[in-house]
């Protein structure tokens, strides 16, 4: 199985139209980047497996981890690494049988009962929160806060990627509740450059990490 990274670069061409999939992939990859989701929540079918095959190409060369939103069908079909599915997406052991063991199925969760289920389902790391508030999800849950990220990490045995209002500031609070990493959409994809922005919370993520190594 690929790596779960730690910097989840969500790739939107809603919430700005600047960039293309693969722009936001290219520059934040240049950036440190080490997972990209690709999400788009409408468009062709064969025109998004399209993009998903370019992406694996990049992200191939790279070395990173690729997963796809929602769309199980897409990854297959285009041999993405994983899938990220929400709670009333595709369920995850049925996504399980179709994608075997060796991809990644993340599971989304904004409550402790949801990140159990994710578990119980057989899910490999859990997108969680929002832990923040934001407006880059229309439909988002009530806001997690830090301290039920942290009762998370300390209750579930998976990776948990917060999600969810993360920026440069308050990354290392997130690092600190013992997130393995973050996912974002607008703190990189909305800025003035995405690949600058990228080393920028990347750098966030390895302060604390250092921090945690002098300790
Ligand atoms: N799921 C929970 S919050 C969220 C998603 C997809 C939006 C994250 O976007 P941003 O801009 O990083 O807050
Ligand atoms: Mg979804």
């Amino acid at each position: 199985m690929k790596k779960i990274g730690r910097l989840h670069v969500l790739t939107d061409t809603v919430l700005q139209s600047r960039f293309s999939h693969l722009e936001l992939a290219r520059m934040t990859l240049k950036g440190g980047a080490d997972t990209i989701q690709f999400r788009q929540k409408a468009g062709a079918t064969r025109e998004m497996i399209e993009i998903v095959r370019q992406l694996k190409q990049l992200c191939l060369d790279s070395g990173v981890t690729l997963i796809v939103n929602d769309r199980v069908d897409v990854a297959i079909a285009a041999d993405a690494d994983g899938v990220h599915l929400g709670q009333d997406d595709f369920p995850i052991p049925l996504a399980r049988k179709l994608l075997g063991e060796s991809r990644i199925i993340g599971g989304s969760a904004a409550t402790l009962e949801e990140a159990q289920k994710c578990l119980a389902e057989g899910a490999d790391y859990i997108g969680f929160g929002p832990v923040y508030p934001t407006a880059s999800k229309a439909d988002a849950d009530p806001v997690t806060g830090i301290k039920l990220l942290k009762q998370t990490v300390e209750t579930i045995p998976l990776p948990i990627i917060a999600i969810g209002g993360i920026s440069v500031e308050n990354a290392p609070e997130v690092m600190g509740a013992g997130a393995q990493g973050i996912a974002v959409i607008s703190a990189v994809c909305c800025q003035e450059d995405p690949e600058q922005a990228t080393r920028t919370l990347r750098q966030a993520l390895q302060t604390k990490t250092l921090r945690e190594n002098h300790a």
